[in-house]
């Protein structure tokens, strides 16, 4: 397509954006892309590689890339880092013992030359269950408040419940549509 016309259809049409669902191990990344997608809650097992799906919300077609997130396959979520448009990164609010090293993870994300223009979208999943830290405390745990240099939004989610989600695609979109590519 000559590059007038896909300006055009960015324009009036279906804009597309790759989007990357990382976290930790147990975050509900799959529940997530599946609930998003279907809108059902599957059974999931332990990601080993990746799912990927498309899903079309808001004129934008998001391929969605959710990969796993086990502490020795966290390496290869590098391979999937160009021409990414968005990060959506996923933290389990309940395991409060665990964020720090989620924070670590999300850190070295940012600090990734390949993913400097992404958005950064972060749910702070699992609020269903007692004990479950809120957004802010789980802001405060990634250190997000710190961040000035980047876009940055969370909101507060359960994939079991379906809340949350689409309030957070909606930042994405809006945020997408300001971008032009
Ligand atoms: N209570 C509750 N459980 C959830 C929620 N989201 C996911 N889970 C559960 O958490 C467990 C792990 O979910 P997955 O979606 O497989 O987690 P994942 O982040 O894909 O894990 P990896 O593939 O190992 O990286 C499953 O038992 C889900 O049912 C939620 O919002 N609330
Ligand atoms: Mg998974």
């Amino acid at each position: 397509m000559g590059l007038w016309l896909s300006r055009l259809v960015g324009l009036f049409g279906e804009k597309e954006a790759r989007i990357l669902v990382l976290g930790l191990d147990n975050a509900g990344k799959t529940t997530i892309l599946y609930r998003l997608q279907v809108g059902e809650v599957v059974s999931t097992i332990p990601t080993i590689g990746f799912n990927v799906e498309t899903v079309t919300y808001k004129n934008i077609k998001f391929q969605v890339w959710d990969l796993g997130g086990q502490t020795s396959i966290r390496p290869y979520w590098r391979c999937y880092y160009p021409n990414t448009q968005a990060i959506i990164y996923v933290v389990d609010s309940s395991d409060t013992e665990r964020i720090s090293v989620s924070a670590g993870e999300f850190h070295a994300i940012l600090d990734e030359d390949e993913l400097k223009d992404a958005l950064i979208l972060v749910y702070a999943n699992k609020q269903d269950l007692p004990g479950a830290l809120d957004d802010a405390s789980v802001a405060e745990g990634l250190g997000l408040p710190k961040i000035k240099s980047r876009d940055w939004a969370i909101f507060k989610t359960s994939a079991i419940k379906g809340e949350g989600l689409f309030e957070g695609l909606d930042w994405l979109s809006s945020m997408l549509k300001t971008r032009r590519r």
